[in-house]
């Protein structure tokens, strides 16, 4: 009876998620363009591997299930995978440390959205090839996971305030409806960017994201992508950018029962595209990195080590 019930529970709370559109992370449409981005610049050998790691309903494509971690994350064998979305930095500091930053709310240590990133980047390169079986890692999970976390550190209220929630509790108006302001970022900016410039068309929008990284963008690729020691991974920075970017263009003028209207959308529209840009070239070059057969020497030398901050156990 109960298995029936938690079914009937499950099914039901994804009807709800359907009808309430955008209650995800990035939203939907956020992940699906960061991955659909990542995808057109997999080398050939990253592409294989990944869809040989993808799980049948994706079909091969990558785009299709880096929502995944947002469908679960509420049920309650993956409730623990809810605070792997984000980190809360301290209030007004419009900075971020890992060491000082990344814990759950527990306070437990990695659990943060940088966390997982390594996390699933170091189960990824260490289970890829199979003679490592010590640990035996889901690559499928790991896979999904990291690509939409790395969405998740590159939406600036993925990496903010403490106090309101990422901005989830500052309640504004986006044009004429209530919202907040996280979902603002998450949804509805990419949203009516679709209805007034992309003929409602989210590969409309890819496009021309698209088209910018070729010509627009193309001379900041290599210092998007480049990780210090050539780590395959780097999310630390990323994460510094995007509290960064919510001090300056997300809280700005958004302070609770503000309404947003054309100067806050037009103005923090090109924030958006070029972080979805960055997040989906930055997860293909870490995917590339990660299933590239002939790495470099700073790539082996990172691999062997922990690619994480060390940090000092704090005396407290
Ligand atoms: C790392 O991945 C394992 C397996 O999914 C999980 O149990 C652990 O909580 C993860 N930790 C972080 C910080 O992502
Ligand atoms: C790996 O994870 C996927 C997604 O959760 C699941 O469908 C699959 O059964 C898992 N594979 C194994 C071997 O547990
Ligand atoms: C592309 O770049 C131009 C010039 O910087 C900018 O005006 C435009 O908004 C960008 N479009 C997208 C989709 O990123
Ligand atoms: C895995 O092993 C194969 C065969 O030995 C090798 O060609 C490939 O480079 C390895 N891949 C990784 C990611 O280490
Ligand atoms: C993460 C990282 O090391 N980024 C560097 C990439 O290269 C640019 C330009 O050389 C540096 O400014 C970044 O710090």
């Amino acid at each position: 009876m109960s298995g029936f019930k938690l079914w009937w529970i499950e099914g039901a709370f994804a009807i709800l998620l359907l009808l309430v559109p955008g209650n995800l992370g990035w939203g939907k449409e956020g992940h699906y363009a960061t991955c659909k981005i990542a995808e057109s610049f997999l080398t050939e050998e990253a592409l294989k591997a990944v869809k040989e790691l993808l799980p049948e309903t994706a079909e091969g494509d990558l785009a299709s299930v880096c929502s995944w971690p947002d469908e679960i994350k509420h049920r309650y064998n993956w409730r623990w995978t809810s605070e792997l979305h984000y980190v809360d930095t301290p209030d007004f500091r419009c900075n971020y440390d890992y060491c000082r930053d990344c814990h759950d709310s527990s306070g437990v240590k990695d659990n943060c959205v940088t966390g997982a990133i390594y996390n699933y980047t170091e189960q990824l390169i260490t289970g890829y090839n199979a003679s490592n079986s010590a640990v035996n890692y889901n690559l499928t999970e790991a896979l999904m996971f990291l690509s939409h976390y790395i969405g998740d550190v590159h939406q600036p209220l993925h990496v903010s305030f403490t106090s309101d929630e990422g901005g989830n509790t500052i309640t504004v108006r986006w044009y004429k409806r209530k919202t907040n302001l996280h979902h603002v970022w998450d949804s509805d900016i990419i949203e009516s960017a679709m209805k007034t410039f992309y003929d409602k068309d989210l590969d409309v929008m890819i496009s021309a994201i698209e088209k910018n990284i070729s010509d627009t963008w193309s001379n900041d690729i290599s210092s998007w992508t480049n990780c210090t020691s050539g780590e395959e991974v780097c999310p630390d920075p990323w994460a510094s950018e995007s509290i960064k970017f919510a001090c300056n263009y997300a809280y700005r003028n958004a302070t609770p029962g503000t309404t947003l209207g054309d100067d806050y959308f037009l103005s923090r529209l090109p924030v958006v595209e070029m972080r979805l840009a960055q997040g989906g070239v930055r997860l293909a070059a870490t995917l590339n990195r990660i299933f590239d057969s002939r790495p470099s020497i700073a790539h082996k030398l990172a691999s062997f080590g922990n690619i994480q901050p060390t940090c000092q156990i704090s005396s407290s």
